[in-house]
């Protein structure tokens, strides 16, 4: 690497360009885009898991219905993701391996898990909430392959995030069985959700760089400050009680919450919390009922090749 080519691509960043695969890129660009994108994939997969689990027993054909295409949307998000950071020659089979192993992450809020179907709707409403407002930012970050699978990603998550509201404003105006559900499943998804955001901006380590190189224009503590904004309203609206007692409005008209509980956020992300190991048991089964279509995929190839040989 050297200080023409680094300058040459600072200037692009300064000029707000959007690099592409196959330009000239800072190995530390590549190494922090590859990490990202590949816990975000892995993120959308591992995601269709608590959610997956109640297609089976949704309460109706409609709700069964609006569920399989939110979790089959999720596969295609993983797909484009998986493909956008292939593009910065990372391989399948090595991300794979890095999430089967335990070695790459996912996104926390997929280690808690789905007590009733109100979550269901909870994650719609809190969970895809909050992943709107992080990918609405990055489909403005300055790696062209990955702020593009944003821009749909994000239209996609928008339905995701209006079924998954009007489920729960339906609860909330129901018997008062359903709005103990509804209330219940805020009142666990509430917290995961502030913390899937990321750690407080003092504690975030890639932030520096990635902002410099305008991965991020935002940074954790203001995509959070954003989805309280707009969520909190919301949900005292639907007639529901936020499990914050230091909630309050400050006199700009922000959201202000109480402590997050971080000791929590990173027992969840080391796996010593919550769900991780029946979320990696549930991949790697995947991964092994798969391994036929992987050997049929290899075996069409070998001979499409001899045929090309011959
Ligand atoms: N969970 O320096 P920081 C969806 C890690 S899925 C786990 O602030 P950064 C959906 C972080 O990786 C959408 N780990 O990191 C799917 C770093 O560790 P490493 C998911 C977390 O990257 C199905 C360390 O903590 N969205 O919507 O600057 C159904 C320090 O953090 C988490 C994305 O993946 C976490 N929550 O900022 C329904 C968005 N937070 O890697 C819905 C893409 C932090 O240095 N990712 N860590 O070992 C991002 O935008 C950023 O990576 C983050 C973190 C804002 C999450």
């Amino acid at each position: 690497e050297t200080a023409e080519q680094h300058a040459h691509f600072e200037a692009r960043i300064a000029r707000g360009e959007k690099i592409e695969a196959g330009d000239w890129m800072p190995a530390e660009y590549r190494r922090q885009l590859i990490r990202m994108i590949s816990q975000h994939a892995h993120s959308e997969v591992v995601g269709m898991l608590p959610e997956g689990e109640w297609i089976t027993r949704a309460p109706s054909l409609k709700r069964k219905t609006i569920l399989m295409a939110k979790v089959q949307d999720e596969a295609g998000h993983g797909q484009y993701l998986y493909h956008a950071a292939e593009t910065l020659g990372a391989t399948r089979e090595d991300m794979l391996q890095a999430l089967l192993s335990g070695k790459a992450k996912y996104s926390s809020i997929f280690n808690y898990p789905t007590h009733t179907w109100a979550d269901v709707g909870m994650i719609g409403w809190l969970v895809d909430g909050a992943a709107i407002k992080n990918q609405t930012m990055l489909a403005g970050c300055s790696y062209g392959p990955y702020s593009r699978a944003m821009v749909r990603i994000c239209s996609e998550e928008t339905f995701h995030h209006k079924q998954g509201k009007e489920m729960i404003v339906a609860y909330a105006q129901g018997t008062p069985e359903q709005r103990a559900m509804a209330q219940d499943a805020l009142n666990r998804w509430w917290w995961p959700a502030m913390m899937m955001l990321g750690p407080h901006d003092a504690d975030s380590p890639n932030s520096g760089v990635l902002t410099k190189w305008g991965i991020k224009l935002k940074s954790n503590d203001e995509v959070r400050q954003e989805f309280i904004n707009e969520h909190v309203p919301e949900l005292l609206e639907a007639g529901l009680t936020i499990p914050d007692p230091d909630l309050h409005q400050d006199e700009h008209g922000n959201w202000r919450h109480g402590p997050i509980h971080w000791d929590e956020f990173w027992a969840v992300i080391r796996g010593e919390q919550g769900l991780n190991k029946e979320r990696l048991g549930a991949r790697q089964h995947a991964h092994d009922d798969g391994a036929w279509v992987r050997d049929a995929l290899q075996a069409y190839t070998d001979r499409q090749r001899a045929v090309a040989a011959d």
